[in-house]
């Protein structure tokens, strides 16, 4: 899948992750973080920054939720690799949040910690020029730029301090998959119902706002031009939901809004153990009570 951002196999629901990932981990501190000295930014790294930015921008018209642009362009990220203590500034000003480089993938453990602090991790490092269209690591391309905008929303951000809160107590309860999954679906590849503006959008009534879609060409036309299915969010449908972590995506979820998310946080400790237990659904499998979004 172009720019996969999906932890490789073994992180979700694990305290470790797998060797040989990219990221400068010897330099990693207690929490998971890197010492801001620990950063190197050539100017090779702003040129690719750019022509991303660049190629996506030409498509979020008409695509992008208008909350996600609006903060896209609060953060005035197009020109340069952007410095994390000056876009923390404007998170913090807009809903109370910092951003904090890391390395790359963190282990559940400290990155439900730094969620629940309201702190985001983003990876360090950026793709190399032949890597534009395909990066198996999420780097600082997906992290900054698919999930920081919508962190500039108060509504969203709430959302995802209170997803921090409940993976420290349900990797307590060993039950990571399910929420592992919302994460997926929600965070990672969500799909956003907004009132038709005219603007000529593939999907009238319909925009995207997860970071994967955010930061992929190809997902992002798939996902809003293309035909998968798209369902009715519902939580409990989401958590007992498998994904691929390796293709586009064969079915995305719609929320009404952003709180939507929040509530469902709300009710989801009761929802874990039975979603961890029920019988999952294929990627791209139905299930007879399954909603289908249409304009
Ligand atoms: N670490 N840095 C980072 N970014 C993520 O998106 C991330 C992670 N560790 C675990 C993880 N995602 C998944 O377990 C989520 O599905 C919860
Ligand atoms: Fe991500």
């Amino acid at each position: 899948m172009e720019g996969s951002i999906a932890p490789p196999n073994g992180i979700i629901g694990t305290a470790t992750l797998p060797a040989g990932l990219r990221g400068d981990y010897a330099h990693a501190l207690e929490d998971g973080t890197l010492p801001a000295e620990a950063i190197r930014r050539t100017e090779a790294d702003h040129a690719t920054w750019r022509t991303l930015v660049a190629r996506q921008r030409a498509l979020f018209p008409g695509r992008a939720a208008d909350a996600w642009l609006k903060g896209l362009d609060r953060l005035r990220c197009d020109y340069a690799v952007p410095d994390l203590d000056q876009a923390s500034d404007i998170l913090e000003d807009a809903a109370g949040w910092r951003l904090v480089p890391c390395p790359g993938l963190l282990p559940d453990g400290q990155f439900f910690d730094l969620l629940a602090r309201r702190r985001f991790p983003v990876t360090s490092w950026i793709r190399r020029p032949d890597e534009l269209d395909y990066v198996v690591e999420p780097d600082i391309f997906h992290d900054f730029l698919g999930h920081v905008p919508l962190l500039t929303d108060p509504a969203y951000a709430r959302f995802l301090e209170a997803y921090g809160r409940l993976g420290q107590k349900a990797a307590a309860r060993g039950l990571l998959t399910p929420l592992a999954r919302f994460y997926w679906f929600m965070v990672e590849f969500g799909l956003i119902e907004q009132a038709d503006d005219g603007s000529g959008s593939a999907a009238p009534g319909l925009r995207a706002y997860g970071a994967g879609i955010m930061s992929s060409r190809a997902e992002l036309l798939h996902a809003v031009d293309g035909d998968p299915a798209r369902l009715r969010f519902d939580a409990f449908r989401v958590m007992r939901s498998e994904y691929r972590i390796d293709d586009l995506q064969p079915a995305y979820f719609v929320i009404r809004d952003y709180a939507e998310l929040f509530e469902a946080i709300a009710t989801a400790p009761a929802l874990l153990d039975v979603a961890n237990a029920a019988t999952p659904i294929p990627p791209g499998g139905s299930h007879p009570q399954d909603e289908p979004w249409r304009t």
